[in-house]
Order: structure tokens, then C-alpha cells, then sequence
């Protein structure tokens, strides 16, 4: 029988191998064997981290923006095929979050992962896509109300527009919580630019929200200054 750590192995592999086949086939491997490993250790283990390595291929020159892409089609087909297998948790206090990749930036795979990780919370999930026009957020946060607004950057220009929704929404409500994630980001940033919370993965996001939700109402209540 394969271990844990072969089937996370053949999923980096398949990704970082742009093998969309053998991702799917993975994938299912995964599902045939639940006694070793969780869907969700597959998604954030194998698909995600397999993503990771070809960050760092791309960063060395070793890949180009096709490979990337193929790279990134074979992870969303093992996602497919592993995501209906994790349950969604409707016993949770619902909350909700308005989500985006900020203007000028069309990386969306690292927000997509987060995106699944509220959705399988029982969040409602308002998800604005990629490319977001900095106003948009405002909108939506304000038209729905959401609990948080999570903002997702890749590049160090385009986080810069973080900083700029995070005052218009604060200005228009400031009981809204801001989550900030990505890899240029880091805590000291985002609390630089007056966010109320940071996750550096998918895997700690929503533990941060909630954790963002709790401070406030025990704020509320004058628990915490
Ligand atoms: C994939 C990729 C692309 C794909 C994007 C496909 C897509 N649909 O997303 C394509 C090929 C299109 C692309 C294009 C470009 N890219 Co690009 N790309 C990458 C790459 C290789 C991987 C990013 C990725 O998907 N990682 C895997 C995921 C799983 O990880 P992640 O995104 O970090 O997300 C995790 C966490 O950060 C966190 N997280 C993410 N968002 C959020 C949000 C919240 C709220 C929270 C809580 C957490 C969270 O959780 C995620 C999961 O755990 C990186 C290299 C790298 N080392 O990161 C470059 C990189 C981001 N790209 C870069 C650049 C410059 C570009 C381009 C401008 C041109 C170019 N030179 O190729 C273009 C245009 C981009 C644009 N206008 O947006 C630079 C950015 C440099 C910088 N610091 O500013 C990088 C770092 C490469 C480099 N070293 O030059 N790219």
C-alpha cells in the first residue's frame, strides 16, 4: 500500500510535470486510500505545494509563463477531482467574505486555494475574481454587508492598492475586517498598511478570520481595548 508520503509525492510531481493525467490519476489515488491521507492533505500537501516548487522553477528561469500555465491546468484537474471529496462544514457559525486578487493582478491560484478553504468553513463567498478594480471592493463589501473583505496580491506594485481599498473601506465602515494574503505580503505589512489580519497560507486563513471576528465582538463587549 503507498504511503502519505508517496501519494503527495505523485501529486507534486504530476504538477510540477505539467502531466494533467497523472495529476487526475493522483488525485484519485488519493481517494482510493483513505485510510493514509484526507483530500484536503492531497489539495494542500500535494497540489499546492507541488505549486510552490514550480514558483521556485519559474523564479530560476527553469520554467517560463507557458510551463507555469500547464502547470497550473494540471493542478486545477486533480482539484476537481478532490475537491467534492472534502466536506463542507455547515455546523459553523456562518460568516462571510468578500475576496479578490487586487487590481493589475492576474494571479489568482494562491486565492482560489483560499477561496475553497472558506467555502468548505460553510463562509458565504463573495468572489470578485482576479483584476479587481480597487472601487469594486468597496462595493461589494458594502453591498454585502460581509463579515471580512480578503485581499489577495502576487506583486509587489499591485499590493500597493491593498493599502488604498483598506482606507476607502475603513473610511465607509469601520467595523469591516481586512485580511491580507500573498506571497509578497508578511504581518508586519499588512499591519503596516492597517489591515486587521494576515495568513501567510490557504491552510491558517480561516482560522485568522475567525480569529479576526472574535477580537472584534470581544471588542464590542469591551473584553479588549
Ligand atoms: C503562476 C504564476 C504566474 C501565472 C499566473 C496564473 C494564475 N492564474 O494565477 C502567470 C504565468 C499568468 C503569471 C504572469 C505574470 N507574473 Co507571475 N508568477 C507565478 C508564480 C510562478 C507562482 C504563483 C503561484 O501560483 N503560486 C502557488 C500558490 C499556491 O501560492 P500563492 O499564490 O503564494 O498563494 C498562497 C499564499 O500566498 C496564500 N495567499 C495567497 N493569496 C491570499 C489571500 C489571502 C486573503 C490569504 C489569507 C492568503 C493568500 O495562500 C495561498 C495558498 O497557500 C510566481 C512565482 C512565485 N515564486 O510565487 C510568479 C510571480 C508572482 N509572477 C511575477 C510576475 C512579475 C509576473 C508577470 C508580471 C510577468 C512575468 N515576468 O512573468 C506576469 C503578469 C502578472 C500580472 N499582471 O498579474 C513575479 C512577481 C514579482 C514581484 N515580487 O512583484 C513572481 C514572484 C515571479 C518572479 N520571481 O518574478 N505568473
Amino acid at each position: 500500500m503507498a504511503t502519505k508520503e508517496e501519494l503527495l509525492e505523485e501529486l507534486i510531481e504530476a504538477v510540477v510535470e505539467y502531466e494533467e493525467e497523472d495529476c487526475v490519476e493522483a488525485a484519485q489515488k488519493v481517494l482510493d486510500n483513505p485510510d493514509v491521507i484526507t483530500p484536503m492533505e492531497g489539495v494542500l500537501d500535494g497540489l499546492a505545494a507541488g505549486m510552490e516548487k514550480v514558483g521556485v522553477l519559474f523564479d530560476t528561469h527553469e520554467y517560463f509563463v507557458p510551463e507555469v500555465l500547464m502547470c497550473a491546468d494540471a493542478l486545477y484537474a486533480g482539484l476537481d477531482i478532490l475537491r467534492p471529496h472534502i466536506e463542507k462544514d455547515d455546523s459553523a457559525s456562518k460568516a462571510s467574505v468578500v475576496l479578490g486578487s487586487v487590481q493589475g493582478d492576474v494571479h489568482d491560484i494562491g486565492k482560489n486555494l483560499v477561496k475553497m478553504m472558506f467555502d468548505i468553513a460553510g463562509w458565504d463567498v463573495y468572489d470578485l475574481g482576479r483584476d479587481v478594480p480597487l472601487e469594486d471592493f468597496v462595493e461589494k463589501q458594502l453591498d454585502t454587508g460581509s463579515d471580512v473583505l480578503a485581499m489577495s496580491a502576487m506583486m509587489t506594485t499591485t499590493m500597493l492598492g491593498m493599502k488604498k481599498v483598506i482606507a476607502m473601506v475603513k473610511e465607509k465602515n469601520p467595523d469591516c475586517l481586512i485580511m491580507l494574503g500573498g506571497a509578497p505580503l508578511t504581518r508586519d505589512v499588512a499591519n503596516l498598511f492597517g489591515a486587521d489580519g494576515y495568513a501567510e497560507s490557504a491552510g491558517n486563513a480561516v482560522s485568522e478570520g475567525i480569529k479576526m471576528i472574535g477580537n472584534l465582538r470581544k471588542y464590542e463587549k469591551g473584553e479588549i481595548a
